[in-house]
């Protein structure tokens, strides 16, 4: 996959290649998160210096009970590692752990503009019609990720599609702040957004996207979930009651049917061209089942290994200290040396 990875811009070849990536412990892990983020991670892993972070300095812009979200970060950083992420080659960490992400927030928080923030897409999404009710840490959301990836000068960024506006957005603190401050100090960091399923839809509508907070749990396969749960959520799926057809355009009008064929693709790491080669002209009663059997195969593993390592949080709290503490020698000369170019007093204590 290293040939479709992109460099950054060509007048800052002066960074280093760099992998920033986090996902909030706001609940258990989808299977969106899984194909359309974590996967990724794990295939760039080696590929070239990889940080990936559990962001739960934003899960609280929407409020999470304080036991469960440090449950949820255990959990997801269980799964990160069961799924392939290997603390030893990846800097693995929680984002609270590691102060510099919100200092230079607050920083970017006066390079931001309040009109770029209204026009995101995800503020819009989750402030609903209560604006006034939303918290001003979620509207803020964007200005903080771009210090998550900014504090490391990280160049590449997998996310799945519904991140994309937010790195765009990054790119534009990084342009502003250094064209006001007449330097040349932020990369514009790239979105890397490839494969099958990099936006992964909800089992119950095809139009709304799988998420880990949608109130009903048959909507999503959890990286928690067992064989049989996850065999049933794929037979439950809403579906059409056409054919399978022999071409991607066949699909254009049927968003769950596209779906699931998407699933099976970046599952097997097939093209949604070669599984319709393989299921034309048959229906979701032969379609269905080999997705579920797919897909217990590929995630009954990882279940079972993220059980395993649950059985210890505190080796998990171990590997999460030691990930903040490599974490931190990188963002800390980043944050000293931004500091110094807004002109703050950086005495000896
Ligand atoms: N359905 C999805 N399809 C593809 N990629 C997805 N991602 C999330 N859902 C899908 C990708 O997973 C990464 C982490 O996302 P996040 O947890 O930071 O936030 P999110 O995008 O808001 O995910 P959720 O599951 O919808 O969380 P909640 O419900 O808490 O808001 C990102 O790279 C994202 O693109």
């Amino acid at each position: 996959m290293a040939d479709a990875i992109q460099t950054p811009h060509a007048s800052q070849t002066k960074f280093s290649p760099r992998v920033f990536s986090g996902i909030q412990p706001s609940g258990g892990l989808t299977l969106g998160n899984y194909l359309g983020a974590l996967k990724r991670f794990v295939a760039m892993q080696g590929q070239m210096e990889t940080i990936y972070c559990l962001v739960d300095l934003h899960a609280i812009t929407v409020w999470q009970e304080p036991e469960r979200l440090r449950q949820q970060t255990r959990e997801a950083a269980a799964g990160f590692i069961a799924a392939g992420i290997d603390p030893a080659r990846s800097i693995l960490f929680n984002q609270s752990q590691v102060s510099a992400h919100a200092e230079l927030g607050w920083i970017f928080n006066c390079v931001a503009r309040m009109g770029w923030m209204s026009r995101m897409t995800q503020w819009k999404d989750k402030a609903g019609k209560n604006a006034e009710a939303a918290s001003l840490g979620l509207f803020a959301y964007p200005s903080l990720m771009a210090a998550d990836i900014l504090v490391y000068h990280a160049t590449h960024v997998p996310v799945g599609e519904d991140q994309k506006q937010h790195v765009e957005l990054t790119r534009d603190i990084a342009a502003k702040f250094n064209h006001d401050y007449k330097v040349d100090f932020f990369p514009l960091t790239e979105p890397v957004i490839e494969g099958a399923a990099t936006r992964v839809m909800s089992l119950r509508d095809g139009t709304k996207k799988m998420s880990k907070s949608d109130p009903s749990d048959q909507s999503r396969i959890n990286l928690t979930d067992d064989a049989d749960t996850i065999a049933s959520k794929f037979r439950k799926a809403r579906t059409d009651a056409e054919l399978l057809p022999d071409t991607p355009e066949g699909l254009k009008d049927r968003p769950e049917a596209r779906n699931l064929v998407n699933i099976y693709a970046a599952l097997a790491d097939l093209t949604v061209e070669e599984v319709l080669a393989d299921y034309a002209g048959r229906g979701f009663a032969v379609f269905k089942p080999a997705l579920a059997d797919l897909a217990v195969a590929k995630l009954a593993p990882i279940s079972t290994e993220m059980q395993r390592l649950m059985a210890d949080p505190a080796e998990i709290d171990r590997i999460l200290g030691a990930g903040a503490e490599k974490a931190d020698a990188i963002a800390q000369p980043i944050l000293a040396k931004t500091l110094e170019i807004t002109g703050m007093i950086r005495s000896r204590r």
